[in-house]
């Protein structure tokens, strides 16, 4: 227990944890079930290329959405670049800077210039009037992030896209199993695109989606994903090896059965510590909406002081084994790929500098130790 800053690791103390805790820690579901999947794919042979277990997963993860098409693939950023592609994106795309670099890197890797729009600080998502202001002739679509897996303000931005001709695609990479007015995140735009990442919420080792109720967008992705082949020996469109492995759709069913169990420890640990930091000023814990289906992965903290008192908090988490991360810091913007295609992009994107700045992400997961967040809270209330 910590009573007084003494007794803190950057101190001199042991470490409150003695093993690192880590944001993004696997959960694993039944281990005899996915190596019962794995013996009957070894019996059978059959590794990749649209077998059984991807066909049933793709058909379980449909279900699950309510949307026509699931269409999976060996992660969510190839799954990315095939849906900008089967969406015919070209030119500029209007992005928020406030994501993990993929959502920017799967457009730039295909020769589309990533525009950054500011977001709302109060939700951490697109600001649509940001987005507005940043659509230019060569403008072809918008991608919302549902940062959090807090929805993007999916109606305000279809609305602009409808008015301009622009395409709409969200990266829904953080909502697997949440909700929108009651809907499934998976079927807003023309299409979503999940991953499946081992950090995730939900996991495939590596994976990912696109998701649509489009049919014809649907048949392009999957040519898309595996060379264009329609058939032995008939290719009709260009493609790439976006294939998910039998493996990892034997991780994904074993999963999908124990996504319940992963949503309610999320869940406890979010209120855990919600309650632990409620009294501590100078932090505020990012809320859900509980109205909605949340996955609750991502447990953000705000620290009011800006970047030197978050980067104290940060050091002394780090010194107690808790291996805290400020995502999405500094911005696409401020990396060095983009920040040399946009050296004043951040004049447009004060709220994303603001946030990013002040934003601690913790850990959680079904591995977190019950007592973690409580004591989590008392390093940051002898810190602040
Ligand atoms: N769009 C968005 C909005 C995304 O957030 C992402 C991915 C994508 C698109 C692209 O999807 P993928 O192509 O990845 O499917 C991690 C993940 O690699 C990445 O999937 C994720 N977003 C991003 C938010 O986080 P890093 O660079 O933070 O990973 P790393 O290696 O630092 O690991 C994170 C933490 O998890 C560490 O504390 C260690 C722990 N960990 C990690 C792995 C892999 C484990 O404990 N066990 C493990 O097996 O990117």
């Amino acid at each position: 227990t910590i009573h007084s800053p003494a007794d803190l690791a950057i101190n001199g103390a042991e470490p409150a944890f003695a093993e690192p805790l880590h944001v993004g820690r696997p959960n694993i579901g039944d281990r005899a079930q996915f190596l019962r999947l794995v013996g009957e794919m070894f019996d059978r042979r059959w590794l990749s290329n649209n077998g059984p277990l991807v066909v049933e997963f793709e058909k379980r993860v449909a279900d699950y959405l309510g949307v026509k098409h699931c269409i999976a693939m060996c992660n969510g950023t190839i799954a990315l670049e095939i849906a900008i592609r089967a969406l015919g994106m070209t030119g500029e795309v209007i992005i928020p800077s406030y994501t993990f670099v993929a959502t920017a890197h799967a457009l730039h890797w295909q020769g589309i210039t990533p525009v950054f729009a500011d977001i709302d600080p109060a939700t951490h998502n697109l600001d649509p009037a940001a987005v507005q202001r940043m659509i230019t002739s060569r403008t072809t679509g918008i991608i919302g992030v549902h940062l959090w897996g807090r929805p993007a303000p999916v109606y305000a931005l279809q609305a602009i896209a409808d008015e301009h001709g622009l395409q709409l695609l969200f990266d829904a990479a953080h909502a697997f199993g949440c909700s929108h007015g009651g809907k499934m995140i998976g079927s807003f735009g023309r299409a979503e695109v999940l991953s499946f990442h081992a950090t995730k919420f939900f996991n495939t080792f590596e994976g990912g989606a696109v998701v649509t109720n489009d049919d014809e967008l649907a048949q392009t992705a999957r040519l898309m994903r595996n060379f264009g082949f329609a058939g032995f020996d008939n290719v009709i469109h260009p493609g790439t090896n976006g294939k998910m492995v039998e493996v990892c759709a034997a991780m994904g069913l074993t999963n999908l059965d124990y996504i319940d169990n992963v949503i309610g420890a999320n869940r406890q640990n979010h209120e855990a510590y919600g309650r632990a930091l409620a009294g501590i000023s100078g932090v505020r814990l990012l809320g859900f909406d509980d109205s909605q289906c949340n996955n609750y992965q991502y447990v953000v903290m705000e620290v009011a002081g800006g970047s030197e008192c978050r980067d104290a908090i940060l050091t002394t988490l780090h010194a107690e084994n808790v291996l805290a991360r400020k995502y999405f810091w500094p911005g696409c913007h401020r990396m060095k790929p983009y920040r040399d295609l946009f050296p004043n992009a951040g004049v447009m994107l004060k709220c994303t500098e603001m946030v990013a700045d002040r934003l601690i992400v913790l850990p959680t997961g079904t591995t977190l130790p019950e007592y973690a967040p409580e004591l989590i809270a008392e390093v940051i209330r002898y810190t602040t």
